[in-house]
């Protein structure tokens, strides 16, 4: 038995994905070429004052003429999985009508290269560039319409990419969509409110089902998930009290994009805090929603002191700081001073991943999870600085024993671990003042730059 056992154990080990992960508009540039349509980052990165630096995406790591150069790259690294998106504004680029031929092509020449190299394709069909359309007549993810559109979008990738992908992600990140764009402001709409991000959250749900729905119905090959972020939440002290706010602010936050989707409802804190202020699945969607995933993916990259009081040391960042419905939970959030902090100003907490994937199996028994994003940004103003990334080689090190640890130790059913990222890129509001590629790449020296992390990785993969 334990012979068998072991055998199993290693063919499961053998098959654990090693990739990178990356977005579409963060990397391709080339944003009117190829019959794509606006998505609302180039409004906003049009909008003076949003972006550090005033800088866009036009060009970025210009991946679109050069994914094959890219995909070498991940051939050296040795990775056995890419997890990139696809831009909907390519694919429908008004969002909502006729399907865009070139924009098919690219991606399906993405994939095509990829497993002439043995890659896995993971695309994601979004991360964060809605087709201005959507934003503009139907209100963003305030509107049911724009999940509607989305699953017909989702259902043209099935048809144009399905026989070659067997594992879909919907959805990136869907808590910084809801929170970041309709709480806090900072990214598009740039909405400030404290009923939105419910809302948007619901939307995104009901379209990540409706995708779902589409895939099964469609009788496609492969599986389908979402890659939902959260760091984690420890208990500042021992108290129950402050148990009960780390776990408050974990169901708020993970809870909030995955409960539904495994057990057709919020979670039981998030109903218990905001009673009729969350919105309700009908019964009929219920039925639709639960079950929708047959994988999850976890993207990680920090971790925080949660507790019920406010905290004595530590830089206090609740209940307005970070998290933006942080009033709605009730929880003060911290940082240990002796944290050492990456230049995103989150801390290198390794051990909070492998807590991070217990809480998440120990939550969704059964469903296998890969951790879909990890990284860090360093301080890299020179090509020197970014041959000696130390801070990330050391951060990569650790993640990834910590990632292996709950698998081993823990017996978490954990699948693959994507790197955040090949490349560095369009960082959002940060522009291109933060590095967290393995590469070193800026749009005025479009050559690309192996780092030392890129070899730290490398070895960690060899070595499994
Ligand atoms: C991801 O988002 C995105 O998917 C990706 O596009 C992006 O480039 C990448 O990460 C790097 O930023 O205040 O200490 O609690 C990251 C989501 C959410 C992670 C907020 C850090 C706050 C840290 N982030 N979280 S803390």
């Amino acid at each position: 038995i334990c012979l068998k056992l072991s055998e199993g154990w290693t063919a499961m080990k053998n098959e654990f994905v090693w990739g990178v992960s990356s977005s579409a508009f963060q990397i391709e540039g080339a944003t009117s070429e190829g019959g794509r349509g606006l998505s609302t980052w180039d409004v906003y990165t049009r909008t003076p004052g949003k972006i550090l630096n005033g800088d866009t995406a036009d060009i970025a790591c210009d991946h679109y003429h050069r994914y094959r150069e890219d995909v070498k790259l991940m051939a050296e690294l040795g990775v056995t999985g890419y997890r990139f998106s696809i831009a909907w504004p390519r694919i429908v680029p008004d969002g909502v009508g006729a399907p865009n031929p070139a924009g098919i092509a690219f991606y399906s020449d993405l994939i095509d290269t990829l497993l002439e190299y043995g890659i896995q394709p993971y695309p994601t069909l979004y991360h964060w560039d809605l087709p201005v359309i959507n934003q503009f007549v139907a209100d963003g993810w305030l509107s049911r319409q724009t999940a509607e559109a989305f699953a017909r979008y989702a259902g043209i990738c099935f048809e144009a990419f399905g026989d070659r992908v067997r594992h879909w992600i919907t959805l990136n990140e869907s808590w910084c969509s809801a929170v970041i764009g309709y709480g806090l402001g900072a990214f598009p709409p740039g909405r400030r409110d404290s009923e939105q991000p419910y809302l948007a959250a619901h939307n995104l749900l009901l379209a990540h089902a409706m995708a779902a729905r589409t895939f099964r119905e469609g009788g496609f090959d492969g599986q389908i998930g979402i890659a939902n972020n959260c760091d984690w939440r420890e208990p500042l002290t021992g108290a129950e009290a402050d148990r009960q706010a780390a776990e408050r602010a974990l169901q708020f936050f993970y809870g909030w994009f995955t409960d539904p989707l495994v057990f057709g409802e919020y979670p039981e804190m998030m109903r218990e805090k905001l009673g009729c202020r969350l919105p309700e699945f009908t019964s009929d969607e219920r039925k639709f929603v639960a079950g929708s995933v047959d994988f999850l993916g976890l993207n990680h990259y920090t971790t925080l002191y949660a507790s019920a009081e406010p905290p004595a040391v530590g830089c206090d960042i609740g209940p307005n700081g970070n998290g933006g419905m942080i009033a709605d939970q009730d929880v003060f959030l911290s940082v240990d001073p002796a944290w050492v902090q990456t230049d995103m100003v989150w801390s290198i907490v390794p051990w909070g991943l492998r807590k991070m994937l217990n809480w998440v199996g120990e939550r969704y028994p059964g469903i296998p999870v890969y951790v879909t994003e990890n990284g860090c940004s360093c301080p890299e103003p020179d090509v020197e600085s970014a041959l000696n990334d130390t801070m990330r080689q050391e951060y990569l090190k650790a993640y990834t024993a910590s990632c292996l640890a709950a698998r081993d130790e823990d017996g978490v059913d954990v699948r693959g671990y994507f790197c955040w990222t090949l490349l560095d890129n369009f960082e959002w509001t940060s522009g291109y003042a933060r590095h967290f590629g393995l590469v070193r790449c800026t749009p005025s020296d479009l050559t690309r730059i192996r780092k030392g992390g890129f070899r730290t990785y490398r070895d960690i993969i060899a070595a499994n």
